[in-house]
């Protein structure tokens, strides 16, 4: 098993961030006297052949088995590979940090790639991945930040913003809907949903005293998932009794959404993270 690069840490008054250059995997994002925003387990295992369970793994260039519904690795390789530091900007109230990934795994995706991921740790956390074609022909690609937020009790957590939305059931294997979304979204069990909207997403979680903002770029899906008990426990890098503490709101493109760039093109999907009180 061959061991990860240490993480890089980036600190300012405001706030601290660590990213790996395993799948320039952002693991913590911690605003000065906050409690952390992003959850890890506490099993991950840090290997270049496994992606990290928590922070925010980039899925790229598919979602979960992609559109042929047999791409491998899940969730495609970006989160597997290692990308390379390039850029840091430090200020006042924030530090930025880029990295980028350039045409990884051809075996696994045959068009000429540049992959940038910039990140910014402040009061507010902003991650950003652009895609550039540098190819001659045209591609078309999946995308997902694969967010993790630490909250105190998923079950007493909700969700706004999705309301009237709709969305498609991942819980049984495969997808199953569309289903409209009435109200906030609560966990009362598995929950595995795309929410086909653009719309913020405030995760109201009263037993930490705070409320998580996600507020997305050129998103046209959300991606709400807790494995609840019993998938908790199929998963060796994931805690059994770890999972009322995480909710995933994930930003993404998949499916129908999934993006096309002509030769020359780029296209950048992001979002940021804003923290409040739970009024
Ligand atoms: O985004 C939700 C999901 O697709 C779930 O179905 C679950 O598989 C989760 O991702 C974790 O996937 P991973 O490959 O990181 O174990």
């Amino acid at each position: 098993m061959v061991q990860l690069l240490p993480p890089r840490t980036f600190t300012c008054p405001t706030a601290r961030g660590v990213i790996y250059h395993h799948g320039a995997h952002v693991t913590d994002w911690t605003p000065t006297g906050q409690e952390p925003v992003l959850w890890m387990s506490e099993k991950v295992r840090f290997d270049t052949e496994t992606a990290l369970r928590g922070g925010i793994p980039i899925c790229w260039p598919w979602f979960g088995a992609g559109r042929d519904g047999v791409s491998s690795p899940l969730h495609g390789f970006a989160r597997l590979a290692e990308w390379r530091l390039v850029d840091t900007v430090e200020s006042a109230d924030q530090v930025k940090a880029s990295y980028l990934l350039v045409d990884a795994r051809p075996d696994k995706f045959a068009h000429p790639y540049r992959l940038t991921y910039e990140v910014s740790f402040g009061r507010d956390f902003s991650a950003a991945l652009t895609v550039r074609n540098t190819g001659s022909s045209r591609f078309s690609f999946e995308a997902a930040l694969h967010t993790y937020l630490k909250v105190g009790d998923v079950r007493q957590v909700r969700l706004t913003g999705l309301d009237g939305a709709d969305y498609l059931d991942r819980v049984a294997g495969h997808e199953v809907g569309p289903h409209t979304q009435q109200g906030d979204v609560t966990v009362t069990g598995e929950t595995d949903r795309i929410y086909q909207s653009t719309n913020d997403i405030t995760v109201v979680d009263p037993t930490l005293n705070r409320s998580i903002t996600v507020s997305r770029m050129n998103s046209n899906d959300a991606v709400v998932w807790n494995p609840w008990i019993d998938k908790a426990r199929t998963m060796s890098d994931f805690g059994d009794d770890e999972w009322p503490g995480m909710i995933c709101v994930e930003t993404a493109n998949v499916a129908e959404h999934a993006v096309t760039l002509l030769p020359g093109k780029e296209h950048t999907m992001g979002f940021t993270l804003t923290l409040g009180s739970v009024a």
